[in-house]
C-alpha cells in the first residue's frame, strides 16, 4: 500500500494581509509535502484561514463591512499569494464553510456527551489579538504574556472544557512519544507547563456573535481556538467521509510557529482524547522571523510583503532564502541584504555557474554530447547527499536538507578546478569524459533533490542538460547513473542572474553617474585626495570594480594578430564580450573554463569593430604574459577587494 502523509499549516487569521512570517511556515510545509510526493507517497497538505472571532468582527465593523465580506477579500488575496509562491496544498479550508460548522457543532455535542463540557462563570483576562484567556497570575506587568499587549477583564457565563482531566494522560502520552512535540526545547517547555497543572478551559463566549453557535446553547459562540483547531479533522473528512478520514487522519505533522505550540500540544490533543480520536504524530514549532530584534507581526505592523520580494527576485530566490537562511526551529532575522547575498552566492554563483560552466565545457570539448560515464569521483558524495536530504527532511530539518544539496554543488565546482578539464582536453587525456559526465550527472541529481524546494530551477537544469522537463522525475531518479550518455546539452540563459545591489549598480554606471551628478555637487567639498603624489586613497581604489570571471569562449579577432575576443561569464544575466591583447600567448581553444580577473566597470570601448566591456588583468615580462586568476578558483562574479 502506498504510504500516506498528512501535513498542515496553521490556518491564518484573515484580519490583514499575510507577511513573510506566514510564507515561512507555508513554504516549509510545501517543501516537506513535495518531498513526500516525490517519494511516491499519497500526500494530503492542507492550509486555510481562521475566520471567526472578535478581532475579525471588530476589524470588519471598522471598515463598514460584514465580517464575511471582509474576510472574503483577504482570503482571495491569501489564495493568490500561495499561488505566487507555488504552494501545492491539496485543500484550503475556511472555518466559515458549512462542512466545518457542522463538525464544530458535533464536536461540542460529543464533548458534552463525554461529560467534558459544563456551564460556569468565567473570570479572567482576555487578549483579543491572541484570542487567549489568562488568569491573573500569568500576566506579565498586567499585559498578555504572549504579545505584551493590553488584556481586558472578562466576567461572563461560559462553557468550560474539562482540560484539567487530561493533564495526566497528556503527560503520559508526551513522555511515551518522544517525537510528538518538536524540537526538543519546545517539548520540555510543554512538559513543564502541563506539570504545573491544567485549568479547565473557557470554550464559549457571549460577548460577540461572529462565530459558530453551540448546538446546546446558541447564545454561546464557540471559542475561536476550538473552532480553529478542529479544522484539521474537518479537512481530513471527519464525520463526512469515513474512508478519507481513516486515510488521512492522524496528521503526520502539524507545522506551526512556536507561539502556538501550547494550543497544538496541549489543548488540541486533550480535545482529541475526549473525542476518542488518535493524536497527530508530530507538532513542530518553528522559530520566528524577526525584523531587527522584534517578531514580525501584523499587530506590530513591522511586516515584509512576500509578493514584492517575489516580483523583485523571483519565487525560487524567495523560497530558497526562507528555507535555507535560518536553521529550522530557531529564530532568525530577516534582511533583504541577506536574501540578495544568498541568491548571488548560492544560486547565481555556485549553482548557476556550475551549470553554465559544465554545459559550456561539454559544448566545447565533446561537441555538446554527454559522454559515456567512466570511473567516477563524485558518485560517492552524490549518493551521500541523497541519503542526507532524505534523512534530514524526514526529521524536518529543512534548512539542513537544503544545505546538503549545496554541499554537492560546491564539491562539483571545486572538482572543476581540481581537474581543470580544459587541460585534460588540451593534453588529450581520456579522463575528460569521466569528469564531464560526473559534473553533468551531479547537476541532474542536484536538480532532482532541489524539487521540493525550488520550482523553476530543476526544470531549467534538466532542459539545459538536454533532458526536457524535470516534472516527471521522482526521488528514485536521484540514483547515480540516470543520465544517458549521448544526450545533447542545450545551453541557455543563466538560471539565476546575479542581483545587483543599488550600490553596485551605481558603481557600474561609473563615469556616467559621476558626470551627471557633477554640476549638482560643484559647491561640495572635494573628496579628500591622497597626500602623496602617486598614492591613491581607499575610496579611489574602491571605484574599481574588479571581478572574477570565467571564459566561456575565445576566438580570434579578424585582421588583428594580437587580439582575442572573449565571452566571459561574470555571473550576470548575459556573458560579457571582452577584447583582449593576449592572442600571442594563448590559443583560443584552450581558454574555455579559464578564470580571469576583469575590470568590470571600465567604460566600454570599440576595438576593431567589437565593443569590449571590461579589461582582463595580466602580468607581462619581456618573455611572457600570464593571465591573473584566483589561486583555487572562485565563483564567477566574485568581487576582488
Ligand atoms: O495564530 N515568523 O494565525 P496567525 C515565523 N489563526 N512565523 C510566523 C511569523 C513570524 N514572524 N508570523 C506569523 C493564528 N507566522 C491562528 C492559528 S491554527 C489552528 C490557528 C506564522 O495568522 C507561524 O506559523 O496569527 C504562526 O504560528 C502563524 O503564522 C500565526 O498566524
Amino acid at each position: 500500500m502506498t504510504e500516506r502523509f498528512t501535513i498542515t499549516t496553521p490556518i491564518y487569521y484573515p484580519n490583514d494581509r499575510l507577511h513573510i512570517g506566514h510564507a515561512y511556515t507555508t513554504v516549509a510545509a510545501d517543501a516537506i509535502a513535495r518531498f513526500h510526493r516525490l517519494r511516491g507517497e499519497d500526500v494530503f497538505f492542507v492550509t486555510g484561514t481562521d475566520e471567526h472571532g472578535q478581532k475579525i468582527e471588530d476589524r470588519a465593523s471598522k471598515v463598514g463591512k460584514t465580517p464575511l465580506a471582509y474576510v472574503d477579500e483577504i482570503v482571495a488575496d491569501i489564495r493568490d499569494l500561495w499561488q505566487v509562491l507555488g504552494i501545492s496544498h491539496d485543500d484550503f479550508i475556511r472555518t466559515t464553510e458549512s462542512r466545518h460548522e457542522r463538525v464544530v457543532q458535533e464536536v461540542f455535542r460529543r464533548l458534552e456527551a463525554k461529560g467534558d463540557l459544563y456551564l460556569s462563570q468565567y473570570e479572567g483576562w482576555y487578549c483579543t489579538p491572541c484570542e487567549s484567556f489568562w488568569v491573573e497570575g500569568k500576566l506579565v506587568d498586567g499585559n498578555c504574556p504572549t504579545c505584551g499587549g493590553p488584556v481586558a477583564r472578562l466576567n461572563e457565563e461560559s462553557y468550560f472544557f474539562r482540560l484539567s482531566r487530561y493533564a495526566e494522560p497528556l503527560l503520559a502520552y508526551i513522555e511515551s512519544h518522544p517525537d510528538f512535540i518538536q524540537p526538543v526545547s519546545r517539548r520540555n517547555e510543554m512538559i513543564q507547563f502541563i506539570r504545573q497543572g491544567l485549568e479547565d478551559l473557557s470554550v464559549s463566549r457571549t460577548s460577540f456573535r461572529w462565530g459558530i453557535p453551540l448546538p446546546q446553547d446558541p447564545r454561546h459562540i464557540a471559542y475561536v481556538w476550538v473552532d480553529a483547531l478542529t479544522n484539521y479533522i474537518t479537512a481530513c473528512g471527519y464525520l463526512q467521509d469515513p474512508e478519507r478520514f481513516s486515510r488521512y487522519w492522524p496528521a503526520d505533522v502539524h507545522l506551526v510557529g512556536k507561539e502556538i505550540v501550547r494550543f497544538h500540544a496541549v489543548i488540541w490533543p486533550a480535545l482529541l482524547l475526549s473525542l476518542d480520536l488518535p493524536l497527530p504524530k508530530v507538532v513542530y514549532g518553528h522559530g520566528w522571523l524577526l525584523l531587527g530584534e522584534q517578531k514580525m507581526s501584523k499587530s506590530r505592523g513591522n511586516v515584509i510583503d512576500p509578493r514584492k520580494l517575489v516580483q523583485r527576485y523571483g519565487r525560487d530566490a524567495v523560497r530558497y532564502y526562507l528555507l535555507r537562511e535560518v536553521p529550522f526551529g530557531a529564530d532568525g532575522s530577516y534582511t533583504e541584504d541577506a536574501l540578495i547575498l544568498r541568491t548571488n552566492v548560492d544560486l547565481a554563483n555556485d549553482l548557476g555557474n556550475l551549470l553554465s560552466r559544465t554545459t559550456a565545457m561539454i559544448e566545447r570539448f565533446t561537441g555538446g554530447i554527454i559522454p559515456q560515464p567512466g570511473a567516477s569521483s563524485l558518485r560517492g558524495q552524490a549518493e551521500e547527499t541523497v541519503r542526507r536530504v532524505e534523512e534530514r527532511l524526514a526529521r524536518l530539518q529543512v534548512s539542513d536538507a537544503v544545505a546538503a544539496v549545496f554541499e554537492l554543488v560546491k564539491r562539483a565546482n571545486k572538482f572543476i578546478e581540481e581537474e581543470a578539464p580544459w587541460q585534460l582536453h588540451r593534453s588529450g587525456d581520456a579522463r575528460l569524459s569521466d569528469v564531464l559526465y560526473d559534473l553533468a550527472e551531479s547537476l541532474r541529481i542536484t536538480a532532482v533533490l532541489l524539487k521540493p524546494f525550488l520550482l523553476d530551477a530543476p526544470d531549467a537544469i534538466f532542459r539545459q542538460l538536454g533532458l526536457g522537463s524535470a516534472e516527471g522525475a521522482t526521488f528514485a531518479a536521484a540514483a547515480w547513473g540516470g543520465l544517458p550518455a549521448g544526450t545533447k546539452v542545450q545551453r541557455g540563459e543563466p538560471i539565476f542572474p546575479r542581483i545587483e545591489t543599488e550600490r553596485e549598480a551605481e558603481a557600474a554606471a561609473g563615469e556616467a553617474v559621476a558626470a551627471a551628478k557633477a554640476p549638482k555637487v560643484e559647491k561640495a567639498a572635494p573628496a579628500p585626495a591622497a597626500e602623496e603624489p602617486g598614492v591613491i586613497t581607499i575610496d579611489e581604489f574602491q571605484r574599481l570594480d574588479l571581478r572574477v570571471g570565467t571564459i566561456l569562449e575565445a576566438s580570434r579577432v579578424k585582421g588583428a594578430d594580437r587580439l582575442l575576443q572573449l565571452k566571459v561569464d561574470l555571473g550576470e544575466q548575459e556573458p560579457r564580450t571582452v577584447v583582449s591583447g593576449i592572442a600571442e600567448y594563448y590559443q583560443p581553444e584552450a581558454l574555455a573554463g579559464t578564470q580571469i580577473v576583469l575590470v568590470a566597470n571600465l567604460q566600454p570601448a570599440k576595438i576593431r569593430g567589437v565593443v569590449s566591456h571590461g579589461m582582463i588583468l595580466a602580468g607581462k615580462t619581456s618573455e611572457t604574459l600570464q593571465i591573473v586568476a584566483p589561486r583555487e578558483g572562485l565563483p564567477a562574479g566574485t568581487k576582488i577587494k
